[in-house]
């Protein structure tokens, strides 16, 4: 094998290393885009809405609309939502990936409920 029929396989070959990076990019990147979102918004101290069915897979986010801080904090000690204190405009969020239901209050007005069912 000469040494110019190596470099010539070796280009042949970054061409189709090229050509895969693009082609799995052009695949992998509306598969990143679709994931399904919703929103909560925290207004007037309430969760809205505060009843919600979502698809495993779905990231929601809450935003803070009021003007006074709230959470969003799993009911289940050791639950999975576990939001840091939310001021005016914050935002937090959790992509739900198993089925179940998922209750939450805030921990600064613990009367303020809402609740996430995962379905498939
Ligand atoms: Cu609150």
């Amino acid at each position: 094998m000469t040494r110019t029929r190596i470099l010539a396989d070796a280009r042949r070959y970054g061409v189709w290393c090229t050509t895969a990076l693009l082609y799995s990019l052009v695949v992998m990147l509306p598969v990143q885009t679709s994931t399904p979102t919703q929103a909560v918004d925290i207004t007037k101290m309430a969760f809205s809405p505060g009843d919600m069915t979502v698809k495993p897979g779905t990231k929601v986010t809450w935003t803070n609309r009021d003007q006074i801080p709230h959470t969003v904090t799993s009911k289940d000690k050791g639950g999975v939502l576990r939001s840091q204190g939310l001021d005016t405009g914050d935002s937090y969020s959790y992509t739900f990936t198993n089925p179940g239901d998922y209750a939450y209050f805030c921990t600064v007005h613990p009367f303020m409920m809402g609740v996430v069912h995962v379905r498939k």
